[in-house]
C-alpha cells in the first residue's frame, strides 16, 4: 500500500517535473512560449551592444527608454539639435530572445520640447508601438507586446512630421534572437547610417538647424555612421585582433537614402540579409534600406585598418560616411604579401625592367622651370594623389586624415613633410591641436615632383609659402 502510493507520487512529480521542463521548441507558435521570471533589459550606446541572449528562456523584459533633445557635435565646428532615444544617435541598443515579452517604458525628458513616439519593426501591432507609446515632454508611457519573429529590426520615432523626427537621429536598432541564441563571435559592434539635412551647407560652422526642403529632396550633407563625422574613425575605430570573428549589426535610419554597405579589404562570410533568417555567403557590398538592417560577419585573417563606408563612395569621402576597424595581430604574408616590388612595365618592351633611380626618372621629365610652373606642375600631382585623402582645399576629413590646410605640423618642418611623401607616415601626430592616428602610404612620385606638390601645399591654403625644390627633396632621401 505505502509503495503504491509512493510510486504514484514518483509518477506525478516526474510528469510534472516533464511538464515544466517543456522544451521550447516544442512551442508552435512564439507567442505560446512561457516567459518566466521578469529582468530589467541592459541598453547599450553605438558601437556597443548588450550581452548575448544566450540560453536564457523567454523573460518579461523591462525596457525603460529616455528620449532626450540635446545638441551635439556633427564635425568640427558643427553642432545639431539632436533628437535621441537615450541620448545617443543611433538610440540605445536593445537585445531580446524570441518569446520575451517585452514592457516598454518610454519615457520623454520633463526638459524636451516636443511630443514622441517609437515605432519598433520588431512589434507585432498597429504603428508598431507607435499608436500606444505616443508621449509628450514630462510623461512616460508604458506598453508591452511580445516578440513573435526573430530577426534585427529598426525602431524609430513615428510622430508627424515622420521624416523629421527621423532626420533629427531618433531612430535604433532592437535584436531578436532565436532560441538558444545566434552563434557566438569575438567581437559584435553596432553600427547605424543616416543622413542629416542642414541650412548651411557641409561643413558649415555654427549650429545648424534642419532644413525640410534638402531633406524633401534627398540632399544630403551629412550621412554618416553613428550620429555624427568621425565616430567610428581614430580613437573611435572599433577593434578587432588577427583570427577573431566580428559581427557587426548594421542598420539604416534613413531618413532618405540607402546605404551600399562594405568593408575595404574585408569580405563578408556571412550576411543575414536584411536582418532576417536569410543568409548569403562571401558578399563584398550589402544593400540597407532605409528602415532596414543586415547582420554581417566575417573572420578578420590580416593586420591593418579597414574603412568601413557606404560605397556610394562620395557619401564616404565627402559627407562623412566613413568608418574603421583596426585590426592587430601577426601578419599572413600568404594571404597578403604587401608591396613585394614595384616594376616598370612597358607593353612595347623587352619584358619586365627594374624601377629606374630617381635621377633616370627626373632626366626623363620635363621639370619645372619657374614657381608658377611648379604651382602649375603641383597642383596636378595634387588633385592625382593627395586629394583623395587630404580634400581639394587641403581641408582633411575629421579624425580620418589630417588637414594641410594651415597646418602647424606641416609648417613647422619641412624636411619632415618631405619625408612623409617620401616614405609615408603611421603613428600619432597631432595637427592642429586635434589628434590622428591613422596610414599615409608612400607616395610613389618623383624627385621632382614631391618637390612640386609640396611647394604647391606650402603656397596655398594660408600657409607658410615655403619654395620645396628637387634639391631639397633629394638631401632628405639619402639622408635616410
Ligand atoms: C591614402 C590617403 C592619403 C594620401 C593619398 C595622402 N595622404 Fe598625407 N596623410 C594621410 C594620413 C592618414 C596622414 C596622417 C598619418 C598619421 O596619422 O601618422 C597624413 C599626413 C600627412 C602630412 C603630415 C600631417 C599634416 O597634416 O601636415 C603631410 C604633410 C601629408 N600627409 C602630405 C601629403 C601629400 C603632399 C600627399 C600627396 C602627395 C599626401 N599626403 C597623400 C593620408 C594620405
Ligand atoms: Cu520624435
Amino acid at each position: 500500500m505505502k509503495t503504491t502510493l509512493k510510486l504514484m507520487s514518483l509518477i506525478l512529480a516526474l510528469t510534472m517535473f516533464s511538464c515544466f521542463n517543456k522544451k521550447e521548441t516544442e512551442y508552435a507558435n512564439a507567442e505560446d512560449i512561457p516567459v518566466n521570471r521578469e529582468m530589467i533589459a541592459e541598453l547599450t550606446s553605438p558601437p556597443h551592444v548588450p550581452t548575448p541572449v544566450g540560453r536564457r528562456k523567454a523573460k518579461k523584459l523591462i525596457v525603460k527608454m529616455e528620449i532626450l533633445e540635446k545638441v551635439g557635435e556633427m564635425t568640427d565646428g558643427v553642432e545639431y539639435m539632436y533628437w535621441t532615444f537615450g541620448g545617443t544617435v543611433p538610440g540605445s541598443f536593445i537585445r531580446t530572445r524570441v518569446g520575451d515579452e517585452v514592457e516598454f517604458h518610454l519615457q520623454n525628458h520633463p526638459d524636451n520640447k516636443l511630443p514622441h513616439n517609437i515605432d519598433m519593426h520588431a512589434v507585432t501591432g498597429p504603428g508598431g508601438g507607435a499608436e500606444s507609446s505616443f508621449v509628450a515632454p514630462g510623461h512616460e508611457k508604458v506598453f508591452s507586446f511580445k516578440t513573435l519573429n526573430p530577426g534585427l529590426y529598426v525602431y524609430h520615432c513615428a510622430t508627424a512630421p515622420v521624416g523629421m523626427h527621423i532626420a533629427n537621429g531618433m531612430y535604433g536598432l532592437i535584436l531578436v534572437e532565436p532560441e538558444g541564441g545566434l552563434p557566438p563571435v569575438d567581437k559584435e559592434y553596432y553600427i547605424m547610417q543616416g543622413d542629416f539635412y542642414t541650412k548651411g551647407a557641409n561643413g558649415e560652422r555654427g549650429l545648424q538647424p534642419f532644413d525640410m526642403q534638402k531633406a524633401v529632396d534627398e540632399k544630403a550633407d551629412y550621412v554618416v555612421f553613428n550620429g555624427k563625422v568621425g565616430a567610428l574613425t581614430g580613437d573611435n575605430a572599433i577593434t578587432a585582433k588577427v583570427g577573431e570573428t566580428v559581427r557587426l549589426f548594421v542598420g539604416n535610419g534613413g531618413p532618405g537614402l540607402v546605404s551600399s554597405f562594405h568593408v575595404i579589404g574585408e569580405i563578408f562570410d556571412r550576411v543575414h540579409v536584411e536582418g532576417g533568417d536569410l543568409i548569403n555567403e562571401n558578399v563584398q557590398t550589402t544593400m540597407i534600406p532605409a528602415g532596414g538592417a543586415a547582420m554581417v560577419e566575417f573572420r578578420v585573417d590580416v593586420p591593418g585598418t579597414f574603412i568601413l563606408v557606404d560605397h556610394s563612395i562620395f557619401r564616404a569621402f565627402n559627407k562623412g560616411a566613413l568608418g574603421m576597424l583596426k585590426v592587430e595581430g601577426e601578419e599572413d604574408k600568404k594571404i597578403y604579401s604587401g608591396e613585394i616590388r614595384d616594376d616598370i612595365y612597358l607593353p612595347e618592351g623587352p619584358g619586365i625592367q627594374e624601377m629606374p633611380t630617381t635621377d633616370e626618372l627626373v632626366a626623363s621629365e620635363i621639370p619645372a622651370k619657374s614657381f608658377e610652373e611648379q604651382m602649375e606642375f603641383g597642383k596636378n600631382a595634387y588633385m592625382q594623389t593627395c586629394f583623395a585623402c587630404h580634400q581639394a582645399e587641403g581641408q582633411g576629413i575629421p579624425n580620418a586624415f589630417p588637414p594641410l590646410a594651415n597646418s602647424d605640423y606641416l609648417n613647422a618642418d619641412v624636411n619632415r613633410a618631405i619625408g612623409i611623401v617620401l616614405h609615408g607616415k603611421t603613428g600619432e601626430i597631432t595637427v592642429n591641436g586635434k589628434k590622428y592616428n591613422s596610414v599615409m602610404t608612400r607616395q610613389m612620385l618623383s624627385t621632382d615632383e614631391i618637390a612640386n606638390v609640396l611647394t604647391y601645399v606650402y603656397n596655398s591654403w594660408g600657409n607658410n609659402k615655403t619654395v620645396v625644390t628637387k634639391e631639397m627633396v633629394e638631401k632628405v632621401k639619402k639622408s635616410k
